[in-house]
């Protein structure tokens, strides 16, 4: 009878350790390389430092920073991610930028409006970057990353039902 009832204390427990997990575990990354389209300036390049040994970017150009506002061209990369469930998803993008006028892309998810990513001021280095928190639907949603400014890298970018999570390094 009393080994019968912690078990069923132990099981609880597990199920509650569980269902913790899975909250904390519910996340999607996409290597941003893994585009079902691509259209040019928007280009894939290889590099040891980058997840995957790639990354996309809008290259830099001369005259740089004639783009801000209004693209030069439509450079651009189609992602299809599938969402696990309905939801509140964070958008975060593993980004490197050029400098204060290669830091930015327009990022578009799913049905909502196409907004700004970026704008921080690191320069130089891969890091996660906030991008917009959005409604999504489960099921193929389909992420748009666009050209806004010239010298702006993207390696991975992730969808996050953790509100409070902080991604630092490379995501598997
Ligand atoms: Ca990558």
């Amino acid at each position: 009878m009393m080994l019968k009832h912690v078990t069923r204390v132990v099981a609880v427990i597990a199920l509650a350790a569980g269902v913790a997990y899975c909250a904390s575990a519910i996340k999607v990354v996409v290597e941003a390389e893994k585009y079902t389209k691509i259209t040019p300036s928007m280009k894939k390049t290889a590099s040891a430092n980058a997840s995957g040994g790639y990354f996309i970017e809008i290259p830099v150009r001369r005259p740089h920073a004639q783009t801000e506002g209004a693209p030069a061209d439509t450079g651009s990369t189609t992602y299809t991610v599938k969402i696990p469930s309905a939801g509140v998803w964070q958008f975060w993008g593993r980004a490197m930028w050029y400098d204060a006028c290669g830091n930015s892309f327009f990022v578009k998810i799913g049905s909502n409006p196409a907004v700004q990513f970026g704008q921080d001021g690191t320069y130089g280095r891969w890091h996660w970057v906030k991008g917009p928190k959005v409604n999504l639907p489960a099921g193929n949603v389909q992420v748009v990353v666009q050209n806004r400014e010239d010298g702006a890298k993207l390696d991975q970018f992730l969808f996050t039902k953790n509100l409070r999570y902080v991604p630092v390094r490379a995501e598997k």
